[in-house]
């Protein structure tokens, strides 16, 4: 009888264990990433998992013969001996002398784009046409190793404070987020929803474990075509209870984001190299009010009409301030207008024509929208009906209110465009492993 025994080897050593084995055969196992000939012997790079590994052939060594089928995009064995490599600026490398190539598989066709140089040279459109393959590229597949690191310090960050990973659904009975970016769908007759947000969710799991988060996709129907909307993108969302004001959300965003550049500058080192990432500083993120914000931009930029939210422009210009005054990548805008803010948020009440919520920008961009949500069952079902919408419609939301529920509040991360901005991006597809906007849904 066959049995399962629980344990896959690791299908390469990896090139940081080289050092310990120098002189010794190993095996790897990768694509063919690239074959460069100097006719009496050939760089052959190894592309793994997560590492490019040169190795070298040469009659010299053994009795190995190269033949036509070790081909780009190949997947092969790699057997050789561990040997220092030369490099021009003296430092240690080490490289595989080839005793033996096992092909384990031969491609059908030559890539339509090159992917073997150091990065894809290609327009975006191209790029995302072709994106199983242009993830191949080393730079490109990095950017989203980075985006797990991201993702992977939030969830770590908020666990060590308490927090429990729920999914919540993405077939909803009503928008959360109003406005007409949503998404319809035909459910067995009835129209439903797909998720803009967990927003509705998620506030109802604070009085089930006070505090939750959330990494999952949400959908907007944007009708419009800009560098910075899809119309499918991660979230990062979370909600916590007893919250003494909207400032603990702000305070638990920057300890998160602490700890996500820390875990990129160590844990993902390679990718940060590669693509040369310049990781901001988040010691401390200050904070402006919206008011006192929208002021200077009027008084500093032309043409400014919307006088209850941002342009673009508008942000551009509080990222560049905020790094001259205060040396940070990163500011808070506080107090938005009542007007402009979703129906759950919590108006201050010295103050009701403004909110308790706020954004983060980030180098100029809004990538957080955050703030404390209405808690009291007849505030909530007020605002709905000031707002013009039928409270009934919205029954099993407001049975968070109505069977009690402390005082709370989160926010909403947008992964790509934090992505975006971290690696100087101008546009969001770029981080964006399969990209859905008003003119793709493939690949
Ligand atoms: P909001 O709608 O502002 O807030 O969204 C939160 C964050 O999500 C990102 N984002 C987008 N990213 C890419 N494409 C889009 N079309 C897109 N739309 C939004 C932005 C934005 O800051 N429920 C609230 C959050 C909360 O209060 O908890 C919400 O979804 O980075």
């Amino acid at each position: 009888m066959q049995e399962m025994t629980g344990f896959v080897p690791v299908t390469s050593m990896p090139y940081s264990q080289f050092r310990d084995h120098v002189g010794e055969q190993v095996t790897i196992k990768g694509a063919i990433h690239n074959i460069r000939d100097m006719s009496d012997f050939a760089f052959i790079i190894v592309r793994t998992a997560r590492e490019l590994i040169q190795c070298v052939y040469s009659p010299e060594f053994s009795d190995y013969r190269l033949t036509d089928d070790v081909m780009e995009q190949c997947s092969a064995k790699v057997t050789g001996k561990v040997v220092p490599s030369e490099t021009r600026d003296g430092s240690e490398r080490y490289e595989l002398q080839i005793s033996n190539i096992e092909i384990l598989s031969t491609p059908a066709a030559i890539p339509p784009v090159v992917i073997s140089k150091k990065q894809v040279t290609c327009d975006l459109a191209t790029d995302l046409d072709f994106r199983p393959v242009t993830l191949r590229n080393p730079k490109e597949r990095a950017i989203f190793k980075i985006q797990e690191g991201i993702q992977r310090g939030f969830r770590e960050y908020l666990m060590s404070q308490n927090f429990t990973e729920v999914h919540t659904p993405k077939i909803n009975f009503a928008g959360a987020e109003g406005g007409t970016n949503v998404f319809k769908l035909d459910y067995f007759g009835k129209t439903v929803f797909l998720a803009q947000s967990p927003q509705l969710y998620k506030q109802a799991l604070v009085p089930v474990y006070e505090r939750v988060f959330e990494i999952g996709p949400v959908f907007r129907a944007e009708h419009h075509d800009t560098s910075r909307h899809l119309n499918e993108y991660i979230s990062m969302d979370f909600e916590m209870g007893f919250i003494d004001s909207f400032t603990d959300i702000m305070n638990t965003e920057t300890g998160a984001l602490q700890y996500i550049m820390n875990l990129l500058k160590t844990e993902y080192a390679a990718e940060v190299d590669l693509l040369k990432v310049d990781i901001p500083d988040v010691t401390t993120i200050p904070c402006i009010r919206f008011k006192d914000a929208k002021e200077m931009c009027v008084k500093k930029l032309k043409n400014i009409t919307d006088m209850k939210d941002f342009e673009p422009e508008e942000e551009a210009f509080l990222g560049k301030w905020a790094k001259k005054q205060y040396n940070s990548d990163f500011l808070f805008v506080t107090h938005y207008l009542s007007a402009k803010r979703p129906f759950y948020t919590m108006d201050d009440p010295e103050d009701p024509e403004v909110t308790l919520s706020f954004d983060l920008l980030f180098r100029g961009l809004e990538i957080t929208s955050g703030g404390q949500r209405i808690h009291d069952y007849n505030m909530q079902v007020e605002k709905m009906k000031r707002l013009g919408m039928d409270p009934e419609q919205f029954e099993t939301y407001l049975m968070l209110h109505k069977y009690g529920a402390p005082p709370h509040g989160g926010l909403g991360i947008g992964l790509e465009r934090l992505t975006m901005h971290l690696l100087g991006f101008k546009n969001v597809r770029y981080a964006a492993m399969f990209p859905r906007d008003i003119n793709r849904v493939t690949p």
